[in-house]
């Protein structure tokens, strides 16, 4: 459902339209028998009422209210086709909440800000000296690629300047790190990230992502953020959402009202909304997992995972779980990420990683689960890199690897 306004004649109407073809398409019909009739009537000399005026005014008489509804439905098309900017729908879903400072669309607006900046340096990744790992490791030991580096610099830095984030928590800083400049001394967000995931990807040009969250911080305003801003659990998360640097660039999100999906434009440098109210299918037939580490998972795994493969499932793993997850939300399917020898605890971090993945998914329509098959929404958290396993994507799909879990996860117990 849309709401817009129409100027016609010097008045401001609101209209509520389902969606411009919907809404031509189920009025189509009734418009063109309406106007049969009504020529009917035209030619038709013999009626009383005819023989009284002319048949100008006739036309007009009968044509003047067509046309107005003509002009405003072209007025309303033109409206609703025209390009909307991730600026543009920030502040409009931001009018329609009452009592709304303006602080959340901002904050919002700089992810977009820093997105674009880092999709520049991913798309010129094999021109410049960039690439490569730099040599550190970072705060849960995996290699830090340059362009790590500069994500994380290019989003901290741009959330430090936007006066709305009092504190940030990044894959690549084993603590937070407080924000405390003049500009947000009453700051109320806190940021939770991982500014460039899927890192191994870089080096051979295969998409890449930033994931990110958001929380209202809990300590009060006046003083520095705390750890307690960010140890919270993920149905707190007032917004989350990723940018997939993928063959092109597009910013997902929510606010907790639907996902919408948005697509950066080179040739204006703005992200134009592009996929609305994303709801993914209920079921699926893609799986999602590095197959090559099947021996190391539990067996309840090893068996759902043999299920996929009998029933000719695709398999399909990037190795970059915005990527992975990205296709599913469009196309239906699982993404697993269970517990292994090697990560008892799965691999993918809780708070930047699992929390605001979840939350897309949920509000697209899908589930969310760890391998345990509790709600990740609903996970404990006790530290800024605590690990999870995954398994989330189509409703129905969730649900029958939890069927294979209660039914194997048994034998073992
Ligand atoms: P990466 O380590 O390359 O940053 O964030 C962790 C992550 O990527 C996910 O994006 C990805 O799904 C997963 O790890 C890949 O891990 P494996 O190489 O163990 O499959």
């Amino acid at each position: 459902m849309k709401i817009i306004r129409v100027k016609i004649n010097n008045k401001i109407s609101n209209f509520k339209f389902l969606d411009s073809y919907y809404w031509i398409n189920l009025n189509l019909p009734f418009l063109i028998l309406v106007f049969i009739i009504k020529l009917n009537i035209v030619f038709l000399p013999n009626i009383k009422f005819r023989r009284c005026i002319s048949q100008t005014q006739v036309i007009f008489l009968f044509f003047y209210g067509d046309f107005l509804y003509l002009r405003l439905l072209t007025k309303c098309i033109a409206i609703m086709n025209k390009i909307v900017t991730l600026d543009e729908f920030i502040i409009r879903t931001e009018k329609e909440k009452p009592h709304s400072s303006g602080s959340f669309s901002r904050l919002l607006r700089d992810i977009g800000i820093a997105a674009k900046i880092v999709n520049r340096e991913v798309n010129k990744a094999g021109l410049v000296n960039i690439l490569g790992v730099d040599g550190s490791t970072n705060s849960t030991g995996d290699d830090v690629q340059k362009l790590d580096v500069f994500a994380n610099e290019k989003f901290i830095e741009t959330l430090s300047y936007s006066g709305e984030v009092c504190g940030i928590a990044s894959e690549e800083n084993q603590d937070f790190i407080p924000v405390q400049t003049d500009k947000n001394k009453l700051a109320q967000y806190v940021v939770v990230m991982d500014p460039l995931d899927g890192s191994s990807n870089i080096d051979v040009n295969v998409s890449v992502g930033t994931i990110f969250g958001i929380y209202r911080r809990k300590s009060p305003a006046e003083g520095p953020c705390q750890l307690d801003d960010f140890l919270q659990k993920g149905t707190e998360m007032v917004a989350a959402g990723y940018v997939l640097y993928g063959t092109s660039t597009l910013l997902v999100y929510s606010s907790g009202n639907g996902v919408n999906g948005f697509t950066l434009d080179p040739s204006i440098g703005e992200f134009c909304l592009s996929h609305r109210n994303i709801q993914m299918p209920v079921a699926g037939n893609y799986y999602s997992v590095n197959q090559g580490y099947y021996l190391k998972f539990d067996l309840e795994m090893r068996r759902y995972i043999d299920h996929c493969s009998d029933l000719n499932y695709r398999l399909r793993y990037i190795g970059s779980m915005v990527s992975d997850i990205h296709r599913i939300m469009f196309q239906g399917g699982i993404f697993l990420y269970p517990n292994t020898r090697k990560y008892p605890k799965g691999k993918l971090r809780l708070l930047y990683e699992c929390y605001p993945m979840a939350y897309l998914i949920e509000q697209a329509g899908g589930t969310a689960i760890t391998c345990k098959l509790e709600r990740v929404m609903e996970m404990d958290i006790h530290a800024l890199h605590q690990t999870s396993s995954i398994a989330m994507g189509s409703r129905d799909m969730v649900k029958d690897m939890k069927e294979f879990v209660e039914k194997y996860g048994a034998v073992i117990q």
